[in-house]
């Protein structure tokens, strides 16, 4: 699928996308209970990233091939606005490299400068729950960039498992901000503490 993109205002169900996922986007207005990729997940533009987008729950995903320049985001609505603090991603497993690319559930990255620094708890946080990220699966390597002024995340306030390269990135009872490019120093995972 290049360019163009899919937008449902309820639940868009399991979805697969047969090819790459390049320069596109999907959108569940309520959630999205699986989807799976069977290429890549890719835009070549790092300022207009392809974005997988569902505002309450994104269920799983698989894709088989590398991530590049790409946001997914759970809690957002369809102009890519934050709108839900509670959101959640269940399993996600990446067997290619994950590369200038978010992953993003009820977070919000307020000052505009990338996932994964000065972020914060999407606003207008009234029920006790959190939102969560289940387990990352990445089998290839995970990185930001060369170029300076861009940050990337995975980012919730609770995330259960990272794994990345066949290593766990060493998460703790408490909230974790843990630097996973160490060369570029641009990719964090980062759990954000309620407001
Ligand atoms: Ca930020
Ligand atoms: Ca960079
Ligand atoms: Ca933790």
């Amino acid at each position: 699928m290049k360019g163009g993109g899919i937008t449902t205002t309820k639940d868009l169900g399991a979805f697969s996308v047969f090819g790459d996922l390049q320069n596109g986007s999907l959108f569940g207005g309520g959630g999205i209970k699986a989807v799976k990729v069977v290429g890549r997940v890719t835009s070549n533009d790092p300022n207009d990233p392809v974005t997988i987008t569902a505002r309450n729950k994104l269920g799983s995903l698989v894709i088989n091939g590398d991530v590049e320049n790409a946001n997914i985001l759970a809690g957002y609505n369809t102009n890519e606005d934050p709108v839900n603090p509670d959101a959640s991603i269940g399993k996600v497993l990446v067997k290619g490299n994950w590369i200038a690319s978010s992953l993003v559930a009820g977070i919000d990255d307020v000052t505009n400068d990338g996932f994964g620094q000065n972020d914060i708890v999407i606003s207008g946080d009234t029920t006790p729950a959190i939102s969560k990220i289940a387990s990352v699966v990445i089998k290839g390597i995970a990185s930001g960039t060369a170029a300076a002024g861009d940050h990337y995340g995975i980012t919730a306030q609770q995330i259960g498992k990272v794994s990345i390269g066949g290593e766990l990135v060493p998460l703790t009872e408490n909230a974790d901000d843990i630097l996973v490019d160490t060369t570029n120093n641009d990719f964090r995972v980062v759990e954000i503490s309620a407001p």
